[in-house]
């Protein structure tokens, strides 16, 4: 059973509208694409927060408070689902909701001794802090503030530390990056995480760039998909604040949801940064429910299992 949650706010990002995410998918469709894979769907409708103040950052964030307590309504409700034996899907709202959602999940994974992998698609690594960020957007954040680099109060989400973060790097795969700031880079790199850049896919190809990216899950692996639509080309995704030039095709994108189908494992998605108010004719949530439908097993002709 499939519970989606509406997370419907802009709060950590530097443009409005992805606070009209949640509606977007809902009149693209989504609920009905995934009852047409013959998966059981609730639709938990939204959960509320404040609005968004419009404010400068302070001491290098943007509307903090705000944010912290999006992240708790999150992180309760992704628990409660989790709980309940569901699959929840965030539908955001930008992306630092994925601090809620992924500390629930790894809570959820830590309580029951679950191994965790999570797949970052995305064109940005959000791995910046207060110090480096040249926004002050906590969009830009929630990958650091989950392996323990964050405010106190986000790092702590789900009763982890910095000392004991929600996210380890050895669990993380980011797939599609193509623009991380220059402090940014560095950080990436000391924390050792595995990043798939657009220069990979390019070399590689994006079936051999997944065949790494799922590699090596241990037996019971919960698979959690973070999908933030900036990932895919803005030629396909035009509903995006943050678009970059460049990134997966139509094609290659439903490969790596059809492969995620494949493994069998996901158990949790964020679906992230969709901005109607950048889009025309709901282009990008419809794209998006396409790649639901594939990760939850579409695909032409019948399939055997791997
Ligand atoms: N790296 C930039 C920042 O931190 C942009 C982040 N924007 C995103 N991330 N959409 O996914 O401000
Ligand atoms: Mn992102
Ligand atoms: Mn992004
Ligand atoms: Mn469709």
């Amino acid at each position: 059973m499939v519970s989606l949650i509406g997370a419907p706010t802009d709060v950590g990002a530097g443009e409005r509208g992805a606070s009209m995410g949640p509606e977007a998918l809902r009149v693209a469709g989504i609920t009905e694409a995934l009852r047409a894979q013959g998966v059981q769907v609730h639709d938990a409708g939204n959960v509320s927060g404040p609005p968004n103040p419009w404010q400068p950052p302070v001491d290098g964030f943007r509307h903090l408070p705000e944010v912290v307590a999006w992240n708790r309504a999150v992180h309760t409700a992704v628990l409660a689902e989790l709980q309940a034996g569901r699959l929840p899907v965030l539908m955001g709202g930008d992306h630092c909701l994925a601090m809620g959602s992924i500390s629930a999940v790894a809570r959820h994974c830590a309580d029951r001794g679950a191994p965790l992998r999570v797949l970052w698609f995305d064109a940005h690594a959000d791995f910046n802090t207060a110090a480096l960020t040249p926004s002050g957007n906590l969009h830009g954040m929630p990958v650091a503030s989950l392996c323990g680099d964050g405010p106190s109060e986000l790092v702590a989400l789900g009763g982890f530390s910095a000392a004991h973060p929600a996210l380890r790097p050895q669990d993380l795969r980011q797939i599609g990056i193509r623009s991380v700031d220059a402090g940014e880079k560095q950080l990436v790199h000391a924390a050792g995480i595995e990043v798939f850049d657009m220069r990979y896919i390019d070399e590689h190809g994006m079936r051999a760039t997944m065949d790494r990216a799922l590699a090596g899950m241990a037996p019971g692996t919960h698979l959690h998909v973070s999908l933030d639509v900036d990932f895919l080309d803005p030629e396909i995704a035009p509903g995006v604040a943050t678009t970059i030039r460049g990134g997966p095709t139509y094609r290659e994108a439903q490969l790596c949801m059809e492969m995620v189908a494949d493994t069998g494992r996901m158990s949790s998605l964020d679906i992230v940064e969709i901005n109607p108010a950048f889009d025309t004719h709901n282009r990008t949530a419809e794209l998006a429910v396409d790649l639901v439908e594939s990760l939850f097993g579409k695909s032409t002709l019948m399939r055997v299992r791997r």
